[in-house]
């Protein structure tokens, strides 16, 4: 039998930087979705990398003193470090300056223009090195680009996308497939920005050499959006369109950004892809911004936040957890250390962690170290094991609106209603006036917790597995496969010496 498949990318991250908690979010989300699907039986590429050429990059190794490439491959490895500290499980890392990559953009220019949609002209307006993106006289802010960069003015010969051709097409798009773009908010502004002047996009440089060039006219090397975005599609095995990799993954499922670069994905990409009659991905969606205690976070301001001091401080679960539970996937957030330890202490420590210890410390003590044997299932069983077999499917709907922090409320309902459970039916007064009924109890609370557990994997890997370890499941009987009725544990299964997996959050002195 064919699994279905599922293919989904991060960004690939400018490496004219240290990796911070913006990369380390939009990673963690991928991977927390790329780990669900798995589970659920998918076939999942997950790709992550770094974007190397372009004027910014070129400029960071000249001030560094290093040639390019050196420049780019030491730096791209902070990000592949990063990768292992964040417990993140990619399929593939891209780096723009590797030859199966040169050679696909290329390809993908040579489609643009045996078609007829790139033309040679003369750019004259301005230029944001920041941002990498063009913009009018119109609008500019203060002199300066609309986030906030500075620009500067380009005049050169380039080579131009026709853009402006795409603008029914991409409408017509957006229209067939309202899923494309999420949120809905995001959707709605790139719709409005299409429906008004789409112009003719400048798709090369001749001011400086760090890119891919042009085939057929070196002086010009090809504008980084395009040799960015093709990196999906290369991964996906292009130009090779017959691989099974390529049969397999594309088009993508879904790409993940931050609102920043939504229209890079949404407009150029999608363009370039028809124009060059390749199939389009089918959802991107646009994640917000971090800032730290209610500031921009920014080098200047000097508050920019490390993902590996912030595992250091709090632990990698609960970093993992608040980052994905503190705000709703595609609003802004931000940072906060009270909010940091709060999530960690009464989410994870007093409500989860708390709820496994107290069973599985009390079956230590008080019931054999061992799966107990239920008997008949009282309503207020049935009701709690319902809650907990209903979970996968609300859990499913979550994820495929990549709406995390409505997975993990869901989740946490149950875990709220499993305290509830254990202080209505008191095991440790059953304990002496009706054993068997304790044992029932017990039985009940250890499949809900296994439930609980299998369905934190994606989001907090290592503690749920440590969980699943302690109530003796197996590393075979772990996905959602085993989730529901038929998989329930077997009275009589020896259970290990329990230890808290959620520990509170303690002041470094
Ligand atoms: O844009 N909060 O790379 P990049 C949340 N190379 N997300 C943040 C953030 C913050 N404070 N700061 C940055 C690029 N990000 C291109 C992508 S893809 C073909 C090319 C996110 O390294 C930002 O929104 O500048 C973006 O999605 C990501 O970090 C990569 O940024």
């Amino acid at each position: 039998m064919t699994r279905p498949r599922f293919y989904i990318t991060t960004p690939i991250y400018y490496v004219n930087d240290v990796p911070h908690i913006g990369h380390a979010y939009t990673t963690l989300a991928c991977d927390a979705m790329a780990r669900f699907k798995r589970l659920d039986g998918y076939d999942v590429m997950f790709l992550t990398g770094t974007d190397e050429h372009g004027q910014k990059v070129e400029t960071a190794a000249e001030s560094a003193g290093m040639d390019p490439l050196d420049f780019t491959t030491q730096v791209s490895q902070n990000f592949r470090d990063l990768l292992p500290a964040l417990n993140v499980a990619n399929d593939d890392f891209i780096r723009t300056t590797e030859p199966r990559h040169i050679k696909s953009v290329q390809e993908i220019w040579r489609r643009l223009i045996d078609r007829g949609h790139i033309y040679l002209g003369k750019y004259a307006g301005w230029y944001s090195v920041r941002d990498e993106a063009y913009f009018a006289e119109s609008e500019l802010v203060d002199g300066m680009a609309p986030t906030g960069a500075p620009v500067e003015w380009v005049e050169e010969p380039s080579y131009f996308f026709d853009l402006s051709k795409w603008r029914e097409p991409l409408l017509k798009f957006y229209e067939e497939n309202p899923d494309f773009i999420a949120p809905n908010t995001r959707r709605n502004e790139v719709i409005s920005f299409v429906s008004g002047e789409l112009r003719d996009l400048s798709v090369s440089r001749t001011s400086f050499k760090w890119g891919v060039p042009v085939p057929g006219d070196d002086d010009h090397i090809m504008y980084v959006w395009l040799d960015a975005l093709t990196n999906y599609i290369t991964a996906a095995g292009f130009p090779d369109t017959e691989s099974e990799t390529y049969k397999k993954f594309w088009p993508a499922d879904v790409h993940m950004v931050g609102k920043d670069i939504l229209r890079f994905h949404a407009v150029y990409w999608p363009a370039f892809l028809m124009a060059a009659e390749l199939p389009l991905p089918r959802r991107v969606f646009a994640h917000g911004w971090w800032t730290n205690e209610g500031q921009k976070i920014s080098k200047s301001l000097g508050n920019v936040i490390d993902p590996h001091e912030l595992i250091e401080t709090y632990g990698l679960d609960p970093v993992r957890y608040f980052l994905l539970r503190e705000v709703p996937f595609g609003n802004d957030g931000d940072f906060s250390r009270t909010a940091m330890i709060g999530r960690k202490n009464s989410d994870l420590a007093n409500d989860f962690g708390n709820l496994s210890q107290r069973v599985l410390g009390f079956i230590a003590k008080n019931a054999d170290a061992q799966v107990p044997s239920p008997n008949a299932f009282t309503e207020a069983d049935e009701a709690m094991l319902a809650a907990a077999d209903a979970l996968l499917a609300k859990t499913r709907v979550a994820y495929d609106n990549q709406a995390f922090n409505r997975a993990l409320e869901g989740i946490w309902d149950v875990v709220g209603a499993a305290n509830r459970y254990i202080d209505e039916q008191a095991p440790w007064t059953l304990r002496k006036t009706d054993p068997e009924r304790m044992a029932t109890v017990l039985y009940t609370l250890l499949e809900v917790i296994r439930h609980l557990a299998i369905l934190m994997q994606p989001v907090v890997p290592g503690s749920a597995n440590l969980m699943l370890d302690q109530l003796g499941v197996a590393a075979d009987a772990r996905d959602f496969a085993h989730l529901g009725a038929a998989h329930r544990l077997a009275p009589g299964t020896a259970l290990p010496k329990p230890a808290p997996v959620f520990p509170r959050h303690v002041e470094a002195e």
